[in-house]
């Protein structure tokens, strides 16, 4: 039984050795020339697919009884070409089993044909993405892994080397197309900015335009022809070299940027490869580097060689030599797909009765090819369900014309292999995205800071030492009357607006500030200069308001005196006839010997009484608790906050790297600013406007406890011009100029602390050094010495001694009328008849000139005394007359409070 069989299996061996094997045809498409654009990979592929045929054929344990043949044309990667030759694969027997493709476009258009006719198509050379549409082209699959295995690679280097910017160059063709839709895709999810820029064959505009948008990393993505032109169009633009970065397919052959003499480009070799150093390349891994021998035997290496050897040249020129493996590894998948089927299919069906409608043939062969599976020597071959290869990525540069391997990035696991072999011109590292924008915060000047700095210490150790200073002579009374608590205040005040020139001239030249301390500079600033001033100028307007409300206080006093008084007298009569005869002047020197007596009185007891010190301090307060609100409210509602303003770009003169410079204006900002500053600007200025006009109307008071209220006075007014002038100025004209800024606040603070300051202290200590402490008394008991009398007063002196003439002259004057008169009565007197009527009238009459003159007489001499008294007493003449104004505005003018 045993031999029987043994027989029979041996005969049947002899039998299918001896018969003619049946051939399986098969057609292909080999772009063997590129003509306008494309691939020319036919030139390696085709051979390594001949080669693969002859393999397979040689093989008793792949399709036994069956050999491959193949019928093949150049497509020259042009699509119309390819539809033809199609025509003719169908057209023109034997019928074709499969079709093997190259080159993408014309893939695309023989894949989207195919299944009408029943056919699996497989690419060895198609990178387009659009063909892993399953809808779109049913029966392709391909050993070529599509372009899109690149991207992730692209954006992983990107982000290795930072870049966070880069533009996409490429050629209208759907393979580059889709490539770059994915690649953007990519790019955006990592959060890099992306720019595409598209041309058709001349890639001359497409480069200006890369050039105006400053672009300096570039993705291209077109075929070697194109490649070249661009790169001699990034020659003649510039765009190449140190600033730049191109990423360039990676399956161009080794030396593509060499120009060929039929392409007429006008860039020399040299040219061109100047341009192309250090250029990257990023491609699929298309030979197995490992020793495992693939299916046909040969490991990766074994292939190149013996195909190496079928060129016997130099191979680094070859077209498609690269893909050359995927193309000899195509044939294994689709001889392995045959043999597949052959088993696979029902007994009564054979594989070489195949015809364009056998769809039993065709769903078996799909299914086959779908589940091959083997080690080729591109390395594992294998297609997932849209019949994409999957592979690893191989990333390049060229270095000194040679590409150099940098490393090789996994898509599935996202790992990145680098070899630290890259290099850049210059050896400075990668360079930027596109010109480095440095922001420069514009800062104070040293040369403004440090002065300022300087200015201000010294003024705050001035107030320091002033303070001392004054504590030691407490007890003298030109500093016991001048209201010492209220002048610390000051003091306070002027040291705190000193030290918030420390901040406001922050970030300086050498002194930076960190963002997340801007918002506290911001508020501290404002407030230590806001109370610095609420101190200063409260303290001395406290001191014009107290004097001012005294001196009301004490007209109002006067004139509801004087009105009961005059209610009461006969003298009505008499002061309209003085002032109809010696007019308005006369009229206020009209006070009784009783009136005068009480003005005196009252001068002792209000202007000279000790003011409580809490008076002071609660003007103080009050003015300090407008501002604590004002604050609080604003930091609360509206906190200030760091904001920048941007100014134009500039190149900087010594900067080698590609860098410009934007000047920055760091700046406090509130959302609702203009609200803040103009509540409390609105409030200060109405400070000032009110401290000024009270200064001017007691510029003349003088209370004993309150001997600086002049000094004061002139103080207020230095500082309510120089605040009025500064801040329009600050604000309004020399706004985004850092130094000028600056300088002008500063020199304000300065002035107003300094001179503020000076006025107030300067002669209390004049006076304490030159005056001993024994003399104070006789000095200060009057305010001033007989001696020393100002220029007002002077003037006021001199007024009214003229004046006491004039009165004097018109009083003798009178006196000589009525003595005419009475000589005239009595010569009269001596004529009449009747004479008893006569000495009676005469009587009469006597008496009545004798009343007039008595009355005149004292006015006169009554008036024109006051002031010299006063004078001599060492007042201030007049000094209580001025004060014109009244709160309730019952009596606006001294010359009415003493009518
Ligand atoms: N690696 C060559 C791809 C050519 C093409 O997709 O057209």
């Amino acid at each position: 039984m045993f031999v029987r069989s043994s027989w029979l299996l041996l005969w049947g061996t002899i039998v299918w050795a001896s018969a003619e094997p049946v051939t399986l045809h098969i057609g292909g498409t080999f772009p063997m020339e590129s003509g306008s654009g494309g691939w020319a990979g036919g030139e390696a592929c085709l051979p390594a697919v001949e080669m693969a045929l002859k393999d397979v054929n040689s093989r008793l344990d792949i399709l036994p009884g069956y050999v491959l043949n193949m019928t093949n044309h150049n497509s020259q990667c042009q699509p119309g070409l390819a539809m033809q030759q199609l025509y003719d694969f169908l057209y023109k027997p034997p019928t074709k089993l499969m079709l093997l493709t190259g080159c993408s476009p014309v893939t695309t258009v023989i894949a989207e044909a195919a299944p009408v006719w029943k056919l699996v198509v497989l690419s060895y050379g198609g990178s387009s993405p659009a063909l892993s549409n399953r809808n779109r082209f049913p029966t392709l699959f391909r050993t070529h892994p599509s372009a899109n295995m690149q991207n992730p690679t692209r954006i992983h280097i990107m982000e290795k080397f930072k870049w966070k910017r880069f533009t996409i160059l490429m050629s209208v063709e759907e393979v580059f197309v889709t490539t770059a839709k994915d690649l953007e895709a990519i790019a955006r999810k990592k959060g890099i900015k992306v720019d595409r820029q598209s041309f058709y064959g001349d890639p001359t505009d497409a480069m200006k335009t890369l050039q105006r948008q400053d672009a300096r990393i570039i993705v291209g993505l077109f075929y070697v022809t194109e490649a070249r032109k661009v790169l001699c169009q990034a020659y003649h633009h510039g765009l190449y070299g140190r600033r730049y970065v191109w990423f360039f397919i990676g399956w161009y052959a080794d030396t593509w940027y060499i120009p060929p003499p039929e392409e007429h480009l006008n860039c020399t070799a040299e040219q061109m490869t100047e341009a192309a150093e250090y250029h990257f390349t990023t491609e699929s891994v298309m030979l197995s580097r490992d020793n495992i021998p693939a299916i046909s035997e040969m490991t990766g290496m074994q292939f190149q060689q013996r195909l190496t050897q079928y060129f016997q040249k130099d191979t680094a020129n070859v077209g498609g030599f690269p893909e050359a493996p995927l193309a000899y590894d195509a044939v294994w998948a689709l001889a392995l797909a045959f043999n597949c089927t052959r088993n696979n299919l029902p007994s009564h069906i054979r594989l070489e009765n195949f015809t364009y409608d056998n769809k039993v043939i065709a769903d078996t062969l799909f299914q086959c090819v779908k589940n091959t599976s083997f080690r080729g020597v591109s390395g594992k071959v294998m297609f997932s369900d849209s019949g994409d290869r999957i592979a690893r990525t191989q990333i390049e540069q060229m270095q000194g014309g040679k590409y150099k391997i940098m490393g090789y990035y996994d898509t599935t696991s996202g790992d990145l292999e680098w070899y630290n072999k890259e290099q850049w011109l210059n050896g400075k590292g990668p360079p930027p995205d596109s010109t480095v924008i440095k922001k420069h915060a514009m800062t104070v000047s040293n040369e403004f800071y440090y002065p300022t700095i300087l200015f201000a210490v010294l003024g705050i150790a001035a107030c320091v030492f002033i303070y001392l200073f004054t504590q030691k002579h407490h007890e003298r009374l030109i500093i016991f009357q001048s209201q010492p608590e209220c002048n610390n205040i000051l003091l306070i005040g002027c040291s705190l607006c000193l030290f918030s020139l420390f901040l406001i001239g922050l970030p300086s030249d050498d002194i930076s500030i960190s963002e997340s301390l801007f918002p506290l500079l911001c508020h501290a600033r404002v407030t230590i200069l806001l109370f610095g001033f609420t101190f200063a100028y409260g303290s001395m307007f406290a001191k014009v308001w107290i004097v001012h409300r005294m001196g009301a206080t004490e007209n109002q006093q006067l004139a509801s005196r004087q009105k009961d008084e005059e209610e009461n007298t006969p003298w009505e009569g008499i002061r309209t006839l003085i002032s109809t005869m010696v007019g308005r002047q006369a009229l206020m020197r009209k006070s009784s010997g009783q009136a005068y007596g009480a003005l005196l009185e009252k001068r002792n007891t209000v202007l000279n009484q000790p003011i409580s010190s809490s008076k002071f301090y609660v003007i103080v307060a009050a003015l300090t608790a407008v501002d604590v609100f004002v604050c609080f409210v604003w930091v609360l509602i509206d906190p200030l906050h760091l904001t920048e303003q941007k100014f134009p770009l500039f190149t900087p003169a010594d900067s080698e790297e590609d860098e410009m410079i934007m000047p920055v204006l760091q700046q406090c900002q509130s959302n609702q600013q203009e609200v803040w500053i103009g509540i409390i600007m609105g409030f200060k200025c109405l400070l000032l406007v009110f401290g000024t006009f009270l200064s001017y109307e007691t510029r003349n008071l003088k209370l004993r406890f309150i001997n600086d209220s002049r000094f004061v006075g002139l103080a207020i007014y230095n500082v309510a011009v120089m605040t009025l002038v500064t801040a329009p100025v600050v604000t309004l004209l020399i706004h985004g100029k850092v130094d000028a800024n600056f300088a002008f606040i500063s020199l304000t603070v300065l002035i107003c602390t300094y001179i503020s300051v000076g006025l107030i202290y300067g002669p209390k200590i004049r006076h304490i050094i030159k005056v001993p402490p024994s003399a104070d008394e006789i000095q200060l008991n009057g305010n001033v010495g007989p001696g020393v009398m100002s220029k007002v007063d002077q003037k006021r002196y001199d007024m009214l001694k003229k004046e006491n003439e004039t009165l004097q002259i018109q009083i003798e004057e009178k006196e000589r009328k009525i003595h005419e008169c009475k000589e005239r009565l009595e010569e009269l007197t001596k004529n009449s008849e009747t004479e008893d009527m006569n000495a009676q009238l005469l009587c009469e009459n006597d008496k009545q000139i004798a009343d007039e003159n008595l009355t005149y007489s004292t006015a006169t001499t009554l008036t024109t005394t006051i002031p010299l008294i006063d004078l001599q007493n060492g007042n201030h003449p007049g000094q209580i007359y001025e004060n014109d104004n009244d709160d309730d505005g019952s009596s606006t003018s001294s010359d009415e409070i003493l009518l």
